[in-house]
């Protein structure tokens, strides 16, 4: 049988981490004949890492067999050893008055502490996927910490915003959800995202098309998708934290086992594509295969497109320099 995959997750005792570690320890991310050790961080908080103890004693209770070990930690220094896959997803909320500045600032305390953590002790090939919010920044963070892992390696969740964008698009035309291609996400993990539907195809024909609606694209659809995060805490009163988690399963197990030629939304440091500057961390259209990711290339860019990927841009670019002294 396999060597067991090392996989670590922070904040493992919050929302997104409760709905994510079942499903990492039943094989649902790295496949049905991958064991896996889990290396679990929480801050060193006594109610905390009691909360962890208890998600552990559930874990036991499920008697994965894929689940090769569990380690709760509250150092990153032991968390991150010899991890093949790092999900960030503990990060520090907006609490009441805090300014953006203050929010930016806490954060990357947080992620320059992981990512020279993860320059340390992870293996050479780990595997990073920032969930934890403003997760973007927080990702070329942590890469920008980590001088001594391919920068390729860090990444920030887009995913959720792809999958919502699929699912308002299925509905909306009449697509089963499972049928479309050719989606992506630009930009920002906020609600400056742009989500891109001009190349998507179902059963080879044109979503666009079909959808045929530019006011429905504008005034509707990408708002949408934009503010469903707010939407949903209006709702349930919590965060999303299932569908998080399930973008966050969708996002490793693309990238380690391959999209199949399938485009999915990751974010990424860029190299200069799409005129976006090198290490900005963005949404980009992506294929994977062999455990590496491809930015799609040679898309065409129109007007509209082009505004909404600027302001996107320019909105990361501010939470760049608003944490670059930080560095
Ligand atoms: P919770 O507050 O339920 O859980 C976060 C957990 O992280 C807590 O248990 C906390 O103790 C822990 N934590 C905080 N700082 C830590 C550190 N330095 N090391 C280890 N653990 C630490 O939040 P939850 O709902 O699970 O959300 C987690 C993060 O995901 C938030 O930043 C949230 O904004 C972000 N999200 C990102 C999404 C995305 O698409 N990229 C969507 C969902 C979610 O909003």
């Amino acid at each position: 049988s396999k060597k067991p995959a090392r996989v670590a997750v922070t904040g493992a005792a919050g929302q997104i981490g409760y709905a994510l570690l079942f499903r990492i320890a039943s094989g649902e991310m790295l496949g049905k004949d991958q064991p896996v050790i889990l290396q679990l961080l929480e801050i060193p908080d006594e109610k905390a890492q009691n909360a962890l103890k208890g998600v552990i004693m559930e874990l036991e209770d499920c008697a994965f067999p894929l689940l090769a070990g569990i380690e709760a930690h509250s150092d990153p220094m032991q968390a991150f050893k010899d991890t093949d896959y790092a999900l960030l997803v503990g990060a520090r909320p907006r609490g009441p008055g805090m300014e953006r500045a203050d929010l930016l600032a806490a954060n990357a305390q947080i992620f320059t502490a992981q990512g020279k953590a993860l320059n340390q002790v992870a293996s050479r090939d780990v595997k990073v996927l920032v969930v934890g919010n403003p997760a973007n920044t927080n990702a070329y963070i942590a890469m920008k910490s980590a001088p001594d892992l391919p920068r390729e390696n860090f990444t920030a969740m887009l995913r959720l915003d792809h999958n919502r964008a699929a699912s308002q698009l299925a509905a909306k035309g009449g697509f089963k959800v499972g049928d479309i291609r050719k989606l992506t996400v630009w930009g920002n993990h906020s609600p400056t995202m742009y989500a891109d539907y001009r190349f998507a195809t179902v059963d080879g024909k044109s979503v666009k098309d079909a959808i045929n609606d530019q006011e429905w694209n504008k005034d509707v659809f990408l708002p949408t998708v934009g503010k469903r995060g707010a939407a949903i805490i209006a709702a349930r009163g919590l965060s999303s934290a299932a569908s998080a988690a399930n973008a966050a399963i969708d996002h490793i197990r693309d990238w380690a086992l391959g999209s199949k030629g399938e485009w999915v939304t990751m974010g990424v440091p860029s190299n200069g594509e799409y005129g976006i500057p090198k290490d900005v961390v963005f949404g980009f259209p992506v294929t994977t295969e062999g455990g590496k990711y491809k930015i799609v290339e040679g898309l065409d860019i129109d007007a509209f497109s082009q505004e909404r990927i600027d302001a996107t841009l320019a909105e990361l670019q501010g939470e760049q320099d608003g944490v670059k002294h930080l560095l």
